[in-house]
């Protein structure tokens, strides 16, 4: 195997820097740990750590490598351990703001193609929830496809129902219910998963993010449990994103279940994920209309007249809120970093003068 089945395609190939090339050997990011990161070449995995010269240049945590990274790498030691010089420009990134009041963001994956969403039938069948993955996948230009996982656990009839109401809510969206039990339902999927694309998995813990991946590979290599019984919560068996190459030569990243998928800030995503809204905003009579209580709103119109689904409208509402209140606190943030820069600018200048 080499770097081209690990997806390394035209695209990488012209965004590379030829001098680069020529002084490094390309590698792909498998997994990040706290205090190492592993790298492949296809051939073999090795730990890799930051150059000083990288880690001084990276000013911002969005500039350290994420899992499915393209970097530059020069080996040492037999080619057992590796020094990353620089990181390719990404495709894509999934990241999500952190817990908590400050804008922080966590990386999820880099260069991923396709985010397949999971949700489970039983416990955890949830659109509203399903429309905030969906934003947060949209905000980064990356297809989505839906799971709805453990259909063996319900009747043909509730899963009917449960699948039609997703797809009637997001039609763009592919939707597909599935058992990680049925082997027609597995072979299903591993058709839809191309060679040499990247598919990350994303959603609860407990849903069998891992448990497909163990089907796929045909042995149990990663490590799954079963829900508790209690609350029917996931125990989040998974602790790492970790970078897997599948048998048919798909390349997934397995991930830990979400907790929370945190307040986005979101824009394009928001717009991409209901866009029976947003295609009514421009008719509204007032420009800057907030579709609440404005007169000649096309989107109360509509709600009132039943063209719009009631729960989309207030979930895209509420998120609306919270995406204009993330963007004014990281707009404060930003004035208070300057004010910040300023007040050292001004230090650094007193302590030059006192020194001349
Ligand atoms: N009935 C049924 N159980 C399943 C199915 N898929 C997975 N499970 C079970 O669900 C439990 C959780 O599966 P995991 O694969 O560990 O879930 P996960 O999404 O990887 O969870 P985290 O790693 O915690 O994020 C395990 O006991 C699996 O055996 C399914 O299709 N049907
Ligand atoms: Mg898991
Ligand atoms: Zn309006």
């Amino acid at each position: 195997m080499n770097i081209t089945h690990l997806g390394f395609d035209k695209w990488f190939q012209e965004k590379s820097d030829p001098k680069k090339r020529a002084e490094f050997e390309m590698a792909r990011v498998m997994t990040v740990n706290k205090n190492s990161t592993i790298i492949t070449d296809g051939k073999t995995a090795v730990f890799a750590e930051m150059s000083g010269k990288f880690i001084f240049n990276a000013d911002s945590p969005l500039n350290y490598p994420a899992v499915g990274d393209w970097v530059y790498v020069q080996y040492f030691n037999d080619n057992t351990f590796a020094v990353i010089d620089g990181i390719l420009p990404r495709k894509s990134l999934l990241k999500r703001k952190t817990a908590g009041k400050k804008i922080e963001y966590q990386l999820i994956a880099a260069n991923i193609d396709t985010a397949v969403i999971f949700q489970s039938l039983d416990f955890d069948y949830n659109p509203r929830r399903l429309e905030r993955y969906l934003a947060m996948v949209h905000e980064s230009k990356i297809q989505p496809i839906v799971l709805l996982s453990k259909r063996d656990l319900l009747s043909s009839a509730e899963i009917e129902k449960k699948t039609m109401a997703m797809k009637k809510d997001m039609p763009n969206i592919q939707v597909l219910a599935f058992s990680n039990k049925i082997e027609s339902d597995l072979e299903r999927i591993e058709e839809l998963l191309i060679p040499g694309k990247t598919y990350c998995l994303l959603g609860s813990s407990g849903v069998g993010k891992t448990t497909l991946i163990n089907q796929l590979m045909g042995e149990d290599l990663w490590e799954t449990q079963p829900v508790r019984e209690k609350d029917s919560k996931g125990r989040h068996t998974t602790a790492r994103r970790q970078l897997i190459v599948l048998k048919n030569g798909a390349l997934m990243i397995d991930t830990p279940g979400m907790r929370e998928l945190g307040n986005i800030a979101i824009d394009s995503g928001l717009h991409d994920t209901f866009k029976e809204i947003t295609a009514l905003t421009g008719q509204c009579r007032y420009k800057n209309c907030s579709h609440s209580i404005e007169e000649g709103c096309a989107v109360l119109k509509a709600l009132h007249e039943g063209k719009i689904s009631r729960e989309r409208y207030e979930n895209y509402m509420k998120m609306k809120r919270e995406s204009v209140y993330h963007e004014m606190s990281y707009v404060e943030k930003r004035r208070k970093d300057k004010k910040f820069g300023k007040l050292c600018k001004s230090v650094m200048k007193q302590k030059k003068n006192q020194m001349i």
